[in-house]
C-alpha cells in the first residue's frame, strides 16, 4: 500500500476488489465488444447487473487505447469507465503507448464530467498478458505525468487483486512521483 501527493491529487495503491470501490468511477478493463467478460469485466457486470449490459449494447464498442463511460447501477461506484487495454502478444512496439492511452483516456472522461476520484485495476495484467512489472511502470508514469498537467482529481486509486500487483504498482508510484510528489 502506498499513497502519496501529487500536484493536489492523491495517487494511491490498495489490495482489493475493484466492483466493491465507492468511488465517482471505477476504469473497467474490458475487451472492444464492451459486452462483458471475466476478470475485472465480469465483476463489474455482477456487481452493477444487467442494466449495464443494456448501456454497453448502445455504445457499439471501444478501440483499444479509448474509455467510454456509463452509469454504475448497482455499483457502489456512480460511473464506470470502460477501457480497452493492449493484448501483449499482439501490440508488439505499440503495447506501452496503447497502455498508457488507457489511463490517460480514462481520466479525460472524469475530469471532463467533473469527477473527483477514479479507481483503476492493473489493466491488461490478467487474460491480456502484460507482464505487471511493465504495466506498473506505463501506468505510474501515465497517472503522475497526467495529474501534474490536469488539476482537478482528488484521487486516482490503484486496487490491486494481489500481493504481486500491489508491490509492483506501490513502487513505480513512489518512482514516478519522486521530485513531483510527497508522501504525506
Ligand atoms: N478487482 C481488481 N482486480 C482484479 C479483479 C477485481 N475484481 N479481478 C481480476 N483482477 P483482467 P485484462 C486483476 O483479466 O488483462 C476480460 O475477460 C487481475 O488479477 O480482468 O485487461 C475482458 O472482458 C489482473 O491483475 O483484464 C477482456 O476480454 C488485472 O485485474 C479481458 O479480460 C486485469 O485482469 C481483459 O483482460
Amino acid at each position: 500500500m502506498s499513497s502519496v501527493m501529487v500536484n493536489g491529487t492523491r495517487v494511491e495503491t490498495v489490495r482489493g476488489d475493484i466492483s466493491c470501490e465507492q468511488v465517482d468511477a471505477v476504469v473497467n478493463a474490458a475487451n472492444r465488444a464492451l459486452l462483458g467478460g471475466g476478470g475485472v469485466d465480469g465483476a463489474i457486470h455482477r456487481g452493477a447487473g444487467p442494466e449495464l449490459l443494456a448501456e454497453c449494447k448502445a455504445l457499439n464498442g471501444c478501440d483499444t487505447g479509448d474509455a467510454k463511460m456509463t452509469r454504475g447501477y448497482g455499483l457502489p461506484a456512480k460511473h464506470i469507465i470502460h477501457t480497452v487495454g493492449p493484448v501483449y502478444s499482439e501490440s508488439g512496439p505499440n503495447a506501452a503507448r496503447r497502455l498508457a492511452s488507457c489511463h490517460r483516456r480514462s481520466m479525460e472522461i472524469a475530469i471532463e464530467h467533473g469527477l473527483k476520484s477514479v479507481a483503476f485495476p492493473a489493466i491488461s495484467c490478467g487474460v491480456y498478458g502484460y507482464p505487471v512489472d511493465e504495466a506498473a511502470h506505463v501506468a505510474a508514469n501515465t497517472v503522475v505525468e497526467f495529474v501534474t498537467e490536469h488539476p482537478g482529481l482528488e484521487l486516482v486509486r490503484f486496487v490491486l487483486f494481489n500481493d504481486e500487483a500491489l508491490r509492483a504498482f506501490s513502487a513505480q508510484i513512489e518512482r514516478a512521483a519522486g521530485a513531483g510528489g510527497h508522501t504525506p
